[in-house]
């Protein structure tokens, strides 16, 4: 306990060095979640199927204003289907420095936290420089204890449970302790966390941040996982999917206006194939999560079918979209 206090101490004093107090609370920090294509496996590629596990990886973006410096960040976030992906023999709970993804790509979607410097400037180890883990994502405020992070981890950080390896949450407040000098200084956008979730995953993620300009004011967020396939927003990933999903690949906003309960970014659950967009390449995998999710109608069969019938090669992925469209214009016409 003593450690932890020393820790969050060590924070704000190194952070209040500088004088950089400031008594206002500013919104110089803001808390977003990007979905990042997966592009490279190796190391840990039947971990990461796109067409069996179905992984989704996500970052948890802070953007910070002039003069500002992040200094902390939490998350509490549990998924109610599905998990997060840990890599199966490198597991951290921190981000990996670039000689460890360059022996093994896979691990850059370890799910993980990590500073603005990112690995940058650690010369051995996992650590990202002056990144300490202080204990659950409520830390200090209610009830100090051990946070919790996905897998198990050799040599765990004592502010976490190690004894407690949950795969559907993250529990966790963490820190830089180089806030106040770190390179990442001023106006910029950069990660705290990555979160790779697998399977036909959905969740909520909650917490809040600080840094040095606000006088380490907490700035609260509440972000969405939005369920794996779920095209009509109904809250269940099935055959009710396909006619929302042949609508998506039509127009995007001609599709949301007609299913206004899906989630608004369509590739946070739509690009199945990990390569950044949501198109005609993503059907594969579509079918697949719907085969997953359990067997299949006859009528889903059907239309499934029908919809795999209007994209006969892959090279013709792209038409699908324009083809939809000539069909709807056709018919308003006659
Ligand atoms: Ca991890
Ligand atoms: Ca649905
Ligand atoms: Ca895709």
């Amino acid at each position: 306990m003593r450690g932890i206090r020393y820790v969050k101490a060590a924070l704000f004093a190194a952070a209040g060095s500088a004088g950089l107090w400031s008594s206002t609370a500013n919104a110089t920090l803001t808390v977003s979640l990007t979905r990042v294509a997966i592009s490279n496996t190796s190391g840990d590629a039947a971990a990461l199927d796109n067409n069996t596990k179905f992984p989704r990886a996500f970052d948890l973006v802070v953007t910070q204003q002039a003069g500002e410096h992040w200094t902390f960040g939490s998350i509490l976030s549990t998924l109610n289907a599905g998990s997060f992906y840990s890599h199966t023999t490198l597991n951290n709970d921190v981000q990996p420095i670039p000689a460890v993804v360059a022996g093994n790509a896979a691990t850059q979607f370890d799910t993980y936290v990590t500073t603005p410097d990112g690995g940058a400037g650690a010369s051995s180890g996992l650590n990202p420089t002056g990144l300490q883990l202080l204990g659950k994502s409520d830390y200090p405020t209610t009830s100090p204890g051990l946070g919790k992070m996905p897998g198990a981890v050799t040599g765990r950080a004592p502010s976490l449970d190690n004894a407690n390896i949950t795969n559907n949450q993250v529990d966790v407040t963490w820190g830089d302790l180089n806030a106040q000098s770190s390179a990442v200084n001023g106006p910029a956008t950069f990660k705290i966390a990555r979160l790779t979730v697998l399977g036909k995953s959905q969740g909520t993620l909650v917490g809040h941040v600080g840094g040095t300009l606000n006088n380490f004011t907490e700035v609260p967020y509440s972000l969405t996982i939005p369920l794996n396939g779920d095209f009509n927003g109904y809250g269940f990933t099935n055959g009710g999917d396909i006619t929302a999903f042949k609508s998506a690949l039509t127009n995007d906003a001609a599709y949301h206006a007609a299913f206004p309960l899906a989630f608004p970014i369509t590739s946070f659950y739509g690009d199945f194939t990990n390569d950044g967009a949501f198109n005609g390449g993503d059907i594969t995998g579509f079918k697949a999560i719907l085969s997953a999710a359990g067997p299949l109608s006859a009528d889903d069969v059907a239309q499934l079918s029908a919809l795999e019938a209007l994209v006969p090669e892959p090279a013709s992925f792209g038409l699908i979209g324009a083809g939809i469209v000539l069909a709807a214009r056709r018919r308003r016409m006659a």
